[in-house]
């Protein structure tokens, strides 16, 4: 067994090339654009998939499940607004092309915010978040200061199952208990994909969370539109988006995207995603 777990750690070290910083140059670029859009879907929206059924069942449900708000009742992979068919909860950031690295402004290098994914009854909240607990400065990574809090606000216990990547995350993934009215802080190293968040006591309970070592970033919200302020215009960068239900949106997986130079300014691109 131990052979094995590590002949495959081996063979995927072997496969996935983790960059190495001191190759790394700062990209030129020349001032600064927002980037903004809206992700649609195309096709039909996907059925809501309602969890009250298997609230009822459960020993928590009449203390705590059923007591949550309407969209902690249901399963929220996809949500689509029905009158625009936007796609909420699409990450979209950019990406340098290969052996650079963006500039950060020394206000976004440090911050003082606080990522927050609460269970306030037997749903994740929010679904999808992204953390960005540092940047890199050309050398190394470097704390930004931003935290992680896994917050359980409930009057039941969850548990949080946190499954990263066994390369960039070799030692974060965890399974731990969370008590009622208590939570834990946790970090997690950037890696391309999000670390999945899971319930192992409310098994439909699940969160993604983005870790990334820059701010450009953005989630989509309620109607599918999304603003990533101030991105290093004038060279090109890689626009990338990704949606839990179908994974990357942009072609060309973690080393694609949508190549383009923004100019200072507004820079409006929008996506599709295609309906399961
Ligand atoms: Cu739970």
């Amino acid at each position: 067994m131990r052979y094995t777990t590590f002949a495959i750690a081996a063979i995927l070290s072997l496969a996935i090339s983790v960059p190495s910083a001191s190759a790394q140059k700062l990209l030129k670029t020349d001032g600064w654009g927002s980037l903004t859009g809206k992700v649609t879907l195309d096709g039909a929206i996907p059925a809501i998939v309602n969890l009250v059924p298997k609230m009822k069942i459960h020993r928590d449900g009449p203390i705590c499940c059923l007591l949550g708000k309407k969209n902690e009742k249901i399963d929220l992979t996809w949500v689509v607004d029905p009158k625009t068919k936007g796609v909420a909860n699409v990450v979209v950031w950019v990406r340098a092309p290969q052996d650079t690295y963006l500039a950060i402004k020394p206000a976004k290098q440090k911050r003082k915010d606080t990522v927050i994914i609460d269970q306030p009854h037997c749903q994740f909240v929010p679904r999808v978040s992204v953390f960005n607990p540092v940047y890199f400065d050309g050398k190394k990574e470097v704390p930004t200061g931003q935290k992680l809090i896994l917050r359980n606000s409930a009057v039941v216990a969850h548990n949080i199952r946190a499954t990263a990547h066994p390369i960039y995350n070799e030692d974060n993934s965890f399974n731990v208990n969370v008590p009622a009215k208590s939570e834990i802080t946790k970090t997690f190293n950037p890696q391309p994909l999000p670390v999945k968040l899971q319930c192992d006591f409310h098994t439909w309970m699940s969160a993604q969370l983005f870790v990334f070592n820059h701010p450009y970033y953005a989630i989509t919200d309620a109607n599918g539109n999304f603003t990533i302020p101030e991105v290093p215009a004038g060279a090109e960068i890689h626009i990338m988006a990704w949606h839990e239900g179908v994974g990357y949106v942009t072609p060309g997986g973690k080393t694609g995207g949508v190549a383009r130079a923004l100019k200072a300014g507004k820079n409006v691109i929008d996506f599709t995603v295609k309906a399961p």
